[in-house]
Parts: C-alpha cells; sequence; structure tokens
C-alpha cells in the first residue's frame, strides 16, 4: 500500500488514486500497482473508459522473422548486432535476445556522428557493451561506427567481422533505420568478390523476407536481414514531415535547461516532460534541432486542458496531425530511485540528461511511444 503514495492522482479524471474501496472515486486494482510499481496514472474507471495504454512496451516482433534466428541458431554464425546510438533503447527485443541466446554477437554501434564529438568512444563503448551484455547478448565485442561524413571506424569494422566470422556465416540484424543498409553499402565499396559466388537479394527459407546475400568465401555469406519493428517508436508513429525534423542529421548538442516544481519541458507539440517534486533540476536535453524546446507553466488539477492547450494548437514545431487531442497521449509518472546521473528518454525524439535527486516526473507522449529510464548514455557537468 506505501507504493499509493508515488501515484498521487488520476491522470484523467484528476481523482485521488486509492485501492481500498472499489465502488469510490479514483480505484485502482492492488496488483496493478504491484506489476507498475514505476508509477501510474490512471483510475480503473479512466482505464476502461479511455483504453489508454499505460505500460511501456518493446516493439512488435514479426514471427517469421524467427525463422531467420532459427538459422542463425542452428548455424551458430556470427551476427554483427547493429544499434542506432540515437534511439539506443529501441534495440531491446525480448523475443530476439531469448533466440540469440549462446550467439556470438559483434556489436556495431552506429550513428556517432549524431552524439557530442567529445564524447570518449571508449565510455560509449563501454556503456554500450554493458547495456547489451546486462539484456544477455553474448558480445564478444563493439565497434562505434558512422557512414556520415566519409564514414568512421568501418575499416575496423570489416577487420572485426573478418576476425570473428571464423569460416562462419554472417548476419547483419538490427531495428529498422539503425543502418544496416548504409554499412552493407559502405562494405561494398571496398568489397572484392574473390569467390565464384554473385551477390544476390536473397529470400530467407519459409518467408517472405528479403535481403542482401554476399560471398565472404566459397562456402559462407554475409546476410542482410530486414529491421526488426520500431513500432513503439516516435519515428513510425509521425507523418513523414515530422519524421524528417525528429530525425537529427547531424551532432546533437545536449540544451541545459532548468525545471522546478511545476514547470515543464515541451518538445514540440509532441511531448512534454514536468518536474512534480520540489526538486529544483538542471538537465540537458538532447533533441533534433528542428524541435522546439520550451518550459512552460504547467495547468496542474485539470490534466485535460492541459495537455489539450499544449499541443492541440500544434504551436510549438513540430507538430503532428496525428497526435492533438489527450486522447492520443500516454501519460506516464517517474519517480526518481536512483542516484547519480540519469536520462529519462523518449524513443525516436531524445533524453534528458539529469542528477537523480528523487525527483518525480510527469511525462506526455504520443500513444505507444516507449518512454524509458537509465543510466546516462552521455555525461554532463552539473
Ligand atoms: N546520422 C547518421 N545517419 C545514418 C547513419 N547510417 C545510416 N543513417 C541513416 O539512417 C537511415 C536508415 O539507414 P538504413 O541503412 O536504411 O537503415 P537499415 O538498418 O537498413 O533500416 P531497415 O532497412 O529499415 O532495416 C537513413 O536515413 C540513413 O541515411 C549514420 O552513421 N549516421
Ligand atoms: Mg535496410
Amino acid at each position: 500500500m506505501a507504493e499509493l503514495n508515488k501515484l498521487q492522482r488520476c491522470y484523467h479524471c484528476g481523482a485521488l488514486l486509492q485501492s481500498t474501496d472499489p465502488k469510490k472515486e479514483g480505484y485502482i486494482s492492488p496488483d496493478i500497482i504491484e506489476k507498475y510499481p514505476e508509477g501510474l496514472l490512471l483510475c480503473n474507471n479512466c482505464y476502461k473508459t479511455e483504453r489508454f495504454t499505460n505500460i511501456p512496451k518493446e516493439a512488435s516482433f514479426d514471427e517469421e522473422y524467427t525463422k531467420i534466428l532459427d538459422v542463425i541458431r542452428s548455424k551458430k554464425a556470427l551476427v554483427v548486432y547493429v544499434v542506432d546510438l540515437f534511439s539506443f533503447e529501441g534495440s531491446f527485443i525480448n523475443k530476439i535476445i531469448t533466440m540469440l541466446e549462446g550467439i556470438d554477437v559483434l556489436v556495431v554501434a552506429n550513428k556517432r556522428d549524431l552524439l557530442p564529438a567529445n564524447l570518449d568512444d571508449n565510455d560509449l563503448k563501454e556503456y554500450v557493451s554493458h547495456r547489451l551484455r546486462v539484456a544477455k547478448f553474448n558480445v564478444i565485442d563493439t565497434v562505434i561506427t558512422s557512414t556520415n561524413n566519409g564514414g568512421y571506424n568501418l575499416d575496423e569494422m570489416f577487420k572485426l567481422i573478418a576476425k570473428y566470422s571464423e569460416g562462419r556465416d554472417v548476419y547483419f540484424v538490427g531495428a529498422s533505420t539503425s543502418g544496416k543498409s548504409a554499412l552493407i553499402s559502405e562494405f561494398l565499396k571496398q568489397y572484392l568478390n574473390n569467390t565464384s559466388k554473385m551477390i544476390v537479394t536473397y529470400t530467407f527459407s519459409n518467408t517472405n523476407l528479403r535481403g542482401f546475400r554476399i560471398p565472404i568465401t566459397n562456402k559462407t555469406y554475409i546476410y542482410e536481414t530486414p529491421g526488426t519493428s520500431t513500432d513503439n517508436s516516435l519515428i513510425s508513429k509521425v507523418e513523414r514531415s515530422v519524421y524528417n525534423l525528429i530525425t537529427p542529421k547531424k551532432e546533437v548538442k545536449g540544451k541545459k535547461i532548468t525545471l522546478t516544481k511545476g514547470t515543464c519541458l515541451l518538445f514540440g507539440s509532441l511531448a512534454c516532460i514536468e518536474l512534480l517534486s520540489k526538486e529544483k533540476t538542471v538537465l540537458y536535453a538532447y533533441v533534433s534541432d528542428k524541435v522546439e524546446l520550451k518550459s512552460h507553466k504547467s495547468l496542474v488539477g485539470d490534466n485535460a486542458k492541459y495537455v489539450a492547450n499544449i499541443f492541440e494548437k500544434g504551436s510549438l514545431k513540430p507538430a503532428s496531425e496525428r497526435f492533438k487531442s489527450i486522447k492520443d497521449f500516454d501519460v506516464y509518472e517517474f519517480q526518481v530511485t536512483e542516484d547519480g546521473q540519469r536520462d529519462i528518454g523518449i524513443l525516436g525524439l531524445g533524453w534528458i540528461n539529469f542528477v537523480g535527486n528523487k525527483q518525480t516526473f510527469r511525462i506526455c507522449v504520443p500513444k505507444g511511444v516507449y518512454v524509458y529510464t537509465t543510466r546516462s548514455k552521455v555525461k554532463n557537468d552539473f
């Protein structure tokens, strides 16, 4: 029951949440509180009537893809796991992790150009490897790359693939838009075919899934697999014009902002993070430079109006035609329990970095977009 202290009010009707009397206003089932201790949001009644999706979720998984993973497993192939450093949290799909258990994974952490130039690559490498190992990937090595601006560490990546493939097939796996095709096209620029086989577009057995197959010896190949779903990312939820604005094209520099109790930070007309607790918090926001960042006084107490006022008019850019009314948004509450530098992120949009000090944040995002909190990827001086 102590958990109830965290929950406070239902974000839709504003009733005080309680789990003692189902007939009274603000009732929330105790099992929901136990299941989602990160903090929630809606009384049972609002949950039922509004059908809010209030669970941060991972991307969906295409069952056909298991057929490719089965082959990778049976061959004990080398997996080149491509992750997008800007949208790193989109890289974790439980089913893939489970199916690749015990398989050697070379991690290619791509889009280095989007992170601050002064960041130490070794720290980044350590961060990425650690996170993937904790997720139970069998990481044998990690390389930080970029295909932009003439390429970064691509030769090192090619060397590592040659080193670790050891007569095995190699599969490029990773979320859609992580950069697999871009990396393979860089590979092809320096590739010399010394085999009797051809490069083909290959259809994976018993599937409709296709990708390049490039011979590396007369018996082994590099396979490009289709990207896994990013349907929990903002990039897959907004229209093309908005996608182009939220996807950074160059180095993302942290923008320093101070939040005080009851103020929120707006990310265009797409999301907002509000500080509910009293500790003044300095943060650095990492988003595309096309996303307007603005601090705003919260309209506490009437959430429907609060979100509507901010997003309905779409006055800050970018704004999506698909997300305008309160019903189009999910609202989460995070209570920070860890010390040290933390991130709270909105997948596909960016993240904030701050020092954990038991703050409570309320985060409002387009429905179905994954919101996460982790130890920080890019550290700042506070
Ligand atoms: N900034 C930056 N953008 C990159 C980099 N590599 C790829 N991109 C861009 O990211 C987008 C997706 O790249 P792709 O290579 O098509 O990604 P993919 O993994 O093949 O995606 P799927 O085919 O959907 O699985 C494109 O717009 C690329 O230009 C990089 O190193 N830095
Ligand atoms: Mg591709």
